[in-house]
């Protein structure tokens, strides 16, 4: 497991000791661990106390990219047991199977990848289904303002305004580096929010909800902009103290 580090911004409401208090408590974890184990467990914690930001950038994922998820583990959802519901504020609530997705129009994007703790992975190509497409196929009511993202994961939450849900750059994907998405990277099915920083580009995609207003997701709630936008100052990375 590895958990994108709290915000560590001026105004952030986590603060640097909570997240060490984090470390510490995995650490406990770490007698049980078998010894090449725990010689990289040791090997992170040093690296961690120096810089706990720069954690996560001992995990590589492949590619440049790491693996985040809030939680331990994640069920696997197959082809076959797969599905993404369409509900909220709409005339045609839906649920839709791999294969329902896959008949759908692709759209593939290739873009830098950013992650708000500083990581970028460049020119990544990313390819699935418009998330406009399944709104309009839902039937958007008058009253809708925004839409929430819900994962099998069963904690994870996004959300973005019906504005920046209607966007080109904003695919259901299924796809990723022109592969099927892996697991890790939230396979079968995550969103992909080409402008905004990674947290909003949502693993395990198991639920859209069109709502009257912008619920805060997972990190939102613990003090990132819910307007992620890439470039705005947005956790360390235009910050010149980290
Ligand atoms: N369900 C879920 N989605 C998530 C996260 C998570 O912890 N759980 N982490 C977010 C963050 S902070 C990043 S940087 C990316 C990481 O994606 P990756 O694991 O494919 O590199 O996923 C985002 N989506
Ligand atoms: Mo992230």
């Amino acid at each position: 497991m590895n958990q994108e580090p709290p915000p560590q911004g001026r105004g952030a409401p986590v603060g640097r000791r909570v997240f060490l208090g984090t470390l510490a408590l995995g650490a406990l974890g770490v007698a049980a661990a078998p010894p090449l184990q725990r010689g990289m467990e040791t090997l992170l914690g040093n690296a961690a106390q120096k810089d706990p930001t720069g954690l996560t950038g001992l995990l590589p994922n492949g590619g440049g990219f790491r693996y985040y998820s809030v939680t331990s583990s994640v069920p696997h959802r197959s082809a076959t047991d797969y599905r993404l519901t369409v509900d909220g504020l709409v005339d045609h609530p839906r649920s839709y199977t791999l294969a329902d997705l896959k008949a759908l129009p692709q759209t593939r994007l290739v873009k830098d990848v950013q992650c708000v703790t500083g990581w970028r992975v460049p020119q990544t190509p990313f390819e699935g289904v418009r998330l406009s497409a399944l709104l309009d196929a839902a039937g958007v009511r008058a009253e809708a303002g925004a839409v929430r993202f819900t994962c099998f994961d069963g904690a994870y939450s996004e959300s973005l305004t019906l504005d920046q849900a209607r966007r080109a750059d904003v695919l259901v994907a299924l796809r990723m580096q022109d592969e099927d998405l892996g697991h890790n990277h939230g396979g079968p099915v995550r969103l992909y929010v080409a402008p905004m920083y990674f947290y909003k580009s949502a693993k395990w995609l198991s639920g859209i909800t069109v709502t009257e207003d912008v619920r805060p997701g997972y990190w939102e709630k613990r003090g990132y902009d819910v307007d992620a936008w890439v470039g705005r100052s947005n956790g360390r990375d235009d910050d010149p103290t980290t």
